[in-house]
């Protein structure tokens, strides 16, 4: 038949590979291994065109790899804890565990339409008790190892769904939910330790040579290592006041000290003055991010105290003022107006003097400021001893007066601070702890994992359903015997996938997994996910492997040797007069405008935004297959945009590849196997194709690898039929079955093989047919390039002069003048001078 049927033969095939467990990973292999991996969803109702993106191109390195005699981990299973379940609980009254499984039930149904090379058999979801259970054996191991520890520290308390917040679900002050004005309050919380890997955490990062470097800069930011002085000024009240400065250079422009409103000095000032706790007030309102102080309106109030210049003996006016952090360094500062930005826009308001310290030459010194500060390195000026030393000289030198006078050392700061893993909620680990009024808090012994969550709660009234469930927390101390209570925190959803991928690669029953077993698979070879995990799940996934290293359980510091961040799938937007979106499928084009298919109202087309449902802006990969096939769409998802860039979603680009998909088909009908005879140039192509293609998935490369294969079919279409040619379509039919795996199938068992292709192994190509021998000479007359012409390496100028006078075109542009000369470049160009 000459066309390819997708409805029949894409199930077709999915279920051989089922059968035959294609995809099945096998750790004792003693194959080279390729772990690909690519992060895993959360089962939140629907695949939608980024998974397809993601996977597709995890899934195109993964059946190439295997093409290249690797044993490969291609798995997938579902971050099953969250929010998001609870929210559907409380919303449409079904159970969260009731929801996950019915979305992880329908979105692999999805995948597998997809045709995906993955490892089934190896799937969890993060809500199966085993899997918990074993999270919380690595919890109370790291327990035991002091990585873990409790504290009491400040929430935001939605008073009305008696809950914690996240600070994105605190929005303007209010519950996202409830709406009510969120309170702070004091709760005791579960910590990891992973400031005792900032060091490691950071270091490890210089040699992730295959991450890209935004992404590793944003970690480094994130963890934020800085060295500078601590020291304390001495107040008029007769108490001190320990600052942190990155540049201690400056300290000679110092001309105020302003602390953060939580800081003491504050509070006591607040007790002592009306005006000052009314400005504390003012102060919490505002946004409290690093990002939102650095953009507010600097704003301050004078405690009336000052602070002596350790120096100059100078009395300096204390504020406090909203752009100081109370949980980084000291919660204090000294003001250098003329070199830091903030305090430049502070001291402009309030009145302080700016002075220049730093200048780019000594002759610059007294030069007028412009309108904001001098943040550049320079000279030092204007600071007695200081003056003429060089910014790295004269922080030394500042730290070393200070210490060796006792008020003050040189100190490394963080900004990195410990990760708070508890969370008031139910749907996640619980916590593996039982508080005893005599023991304190205990491990549960570890023959009674996993602590599973009970099934009966309800979600009508607010708060944490384990908290207020009738039996679930009390039991008996494990030490004593006693009355006791669980603890009825769980954990932070990013513990869930800080481990993840080391379950996947090993899964013993009667521990979380087997160290040599990780040991074959571990680091994962190519890691792709959304850059919107650059920062948190990245770094937690980072620490935790390291964490358990230390603690002995591996043999891995790195997780993940290369990371890739794929672009987004976007799409055209659409919209009524009113504001509200339409779905792509709700409009169709009129001539040059969009309307409605209902009523025919115009419809304004707007922005070419990342699907998402809120902008209703989203196409369905369901219906797409139903409609090309599942080939078309993973072409279509490959071709055009590099990887990392945005891909548009067009209803054309859809129907080209569905196109495509029939032109291979017939060009692979093709085939002849009676055909005799050279084609040397296709020949050529083909073996070129073979290395390239390779080099471009190696590099993530799909759409040039997309593009070749392109090239070469048409290449193949156009030759007559030739040994060469059945190789080229050998070729292209080995070559896109990465890419387009069932379409491949169908063909290689239309040429009579009764293996897989999937099975098969990349082609071989010929060194020596990598070479060109053959030319492309440009013709000119008179300078102007008349017609191209291939010749044979090497050929003489005779001949090359003989081939160029030879051609219709040239002759058509020559038109009978006389030729006074031809200059011949050999394997270059010939020029007819007339
Ligand atoms: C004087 C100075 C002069 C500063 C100058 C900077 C530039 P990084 O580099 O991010 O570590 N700072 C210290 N603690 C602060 C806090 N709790 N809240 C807000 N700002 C704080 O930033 C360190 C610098 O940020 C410190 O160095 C301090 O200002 C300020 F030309 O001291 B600097
Ligand atoms: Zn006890």
């Amino acid at each position: 038949n000459t066309r390819f049927d997708p409805s029949s033969a894409d199930g077709r095939w999915q279920r051989a590979w089922d059968d035959a467990g294609t995809f099945t990973a096998d750790s004792d292999s003693e194959k080279p291994k390729s772990y690909i991996l690519e992060m895993f969803p959360y089962p939140s109702g629907r695949i939608h065109m980024g998974h397809v993106r993601n996977y597709t191109m995890g899934d195109v390195l993964a059946r190439y790899k295997k093409m290249r005699g690797h044993e490969v981990l291609h798995p997938m299973g579902w971050d099953a804890f969250g929010m998001p379940a609870e929210n559907a609980a409380m919303e449409k009254k079904v159970h969260p565990g009731a929801w996950t499984r019915s979305n992880i039930e329908g979105m692999k149904a999805q995948l597998k339409r997809i045709g995906f090379a993955l490892d089934w058999t190896r799937e969890f979801a993060t809500c199966d008790p085993e899997y918990y259970g074993h999270e919380q054996s690595l919890f109370i191991d790291m327990y035991t190892a002091g990585l873990v520890y409790r504290k009491s520290s400040e929430v935001n308390w939605d008073p009305v769904d008696m809950t914690v917040l996240a600070n994105e679900q605190v929005i303007d002050g209010k519950g996202w939910r409830s709406g009510a004005e969120v309170e702070k309050r004091k709760l005791d919380q579960w910590f990891l330790k992973i400031t005792d890997f900032a060091e490691d955490l950071l270091g490890g990062l210089g040699e992730l040579e295959d991450w890209p470097e935004k992404v590793r800069l944003m970690q480094e930011n994130w963890i934020g290592k800085s060295s500078g002085l601590e020291f304390s000024f001495e107040l008029s009240n007769g108490e001190k006041l320990p600052v942190y400065t990155t540049r201690p250079d400056t300290i000679f422009g110092a001309s105020f000290c302003a602390i953060a409103a939580d800081h003491p000095i504050a509070q006591s000032a607040a007790g002592q003055s009306a005006d000052a706790a009314a400005f504390i007030e003012e102060c919490k309102r505002g946004g409290t991010t690093a990002a939102e102080l650095e953009t507010a309106e600097k704003l301050g109030f004078d405690t009336g105290i000052t602070a002596k210049h350790p120096f100059t003996g100078q009395a300096m006016p204390v504020f406090i003022a909203n752009f100081v952090l109370m949980d980084y360094g000291t919660g204090a500062v000294m003001g250098v107006p003329g070199h830091d930005q903030r305090d430049f826009e502070f001291a402009t308001k309030y009145g302080q003097p700016i002075t220049r310290v730093v200048a780019s030459d000594i002759a610059q010194a007294d030069a007028p400021m412009g309108d904001e500060a001098e943040a550049g390195d320079g000279v030092i000026v204007n600071s007695d001893f200081l003056d003429a030393m060089s910014v790295e000289d004269a922080k030394a030198e500042v730290i070393k007066r200070a210490e060796d006078g006792g008020w003050g050392k040189g100190t490394t700061v963080w900004r990195l601070r410990d990760w708070g893993i508890s969370r008031q909620r139910y749907w996640g680990t619980p916590i593996p702890f039982i508080h005893c009024d005599t023991c304190g808090v205990v491990p549960v012994p570890k023959d009674q994992l996993p602590v599973t969550l009970p099934d009966d709660v309800d979600f009508e009234t607010p708060g944490n359903p384990l908290e207020r469930h009738a039996t679930w927390k009390h039991v008996d101390c494990p030490t004593c015997g006693g009355k006791a209570t669980r603890e009825t925190d769980t954990l932070d959803t990013f513990t869930n996938s800080s481990w993840y991928f080391l379950r996947f690669a090993s899964q013993p029953a009667d521990k979380p997994f087997d160290a040599e077993e990780i040991a074959k698979w571990l680091p994962v070879q190519h890691y792709i996910g959304g850059v919107e995990h650059a920062i948190l799940h990245l770094l937690y996934a980072r620490f935790w492997t390291r964490a358990l290293a230390h603690i002995g359980k591996l043999d891995v510091k790195e997780p993940f040797a290369a990371l890739f961040t794929q672009g987004m799938v976007t799409h055209e937007t659409y919209s009524l007069g009113d504001g509200s979106w339409l779905s792509p499928d709700e409009v169709r084009k009129d001539g040059q405008d969009w309307v409605t298919i209902e009523d025919g109202a115009p419809v304004a087309a707007g922005r070419v935004v990342k699907m998402s449902k809120s902008k209703k802006n989203v196409v369905d990969p369901d219906n797409i297959i139903d409609e090309y096939g599942a080939d078309a769409v993973r072409w279509f998802m490959l071709s055009d945009s590099p990887p990392e860039r945005d891909l548009p979603w067009s209803a054309s680009g859809i129907e080209g590849c569905a196109r495509f998909v029939q032109r291979l088909w017939r060009l692979f009908d093709s085939y002849d196997e009676t055909a005799t005879g050279e084609d040397k140039a296709l020949a050529r192509k083909a073996h070129q194709a073979i290395v390239a293609v390779a080099d471009d998935i190696e590099a993530l490369g799909f759409n040039k690898a997309v593009a070749r294969i392109y090239e070469l079919t048409g290449a193949a279409e156009k030759a007559q039929p030739s040994e060469a040619r059945n190789f080229a379509i050998r070729a292209v039919l080995h070559l896109v079955s990465p890419m387009m795996p069932h379409l491949a199938e169908e063909a290689y068992a239309k040429l009579g093989h009764d293996s897989l292709i999937a099975d098969a192994a990349w082609p071989d190509h010929d060194p020596a047919m990598l070479i060109e021998d053959e030319v492309t000479i440009a013709i000119q007359h008179m300078g102007k390039l008349r017609d191209t012409i291939t010749a044979p390496k090497g050929a003489p100028k005779d001949t090359l002069e003989a081939l160029a006078l030879a051609s219709e075109k040239v002759q058509r542009s020559v038109d009978g003048a006389e030729i006074r000369k031809v200059i011949v470049v050999p394997d270059r160009l010939v020029n007819i001078v007339t």
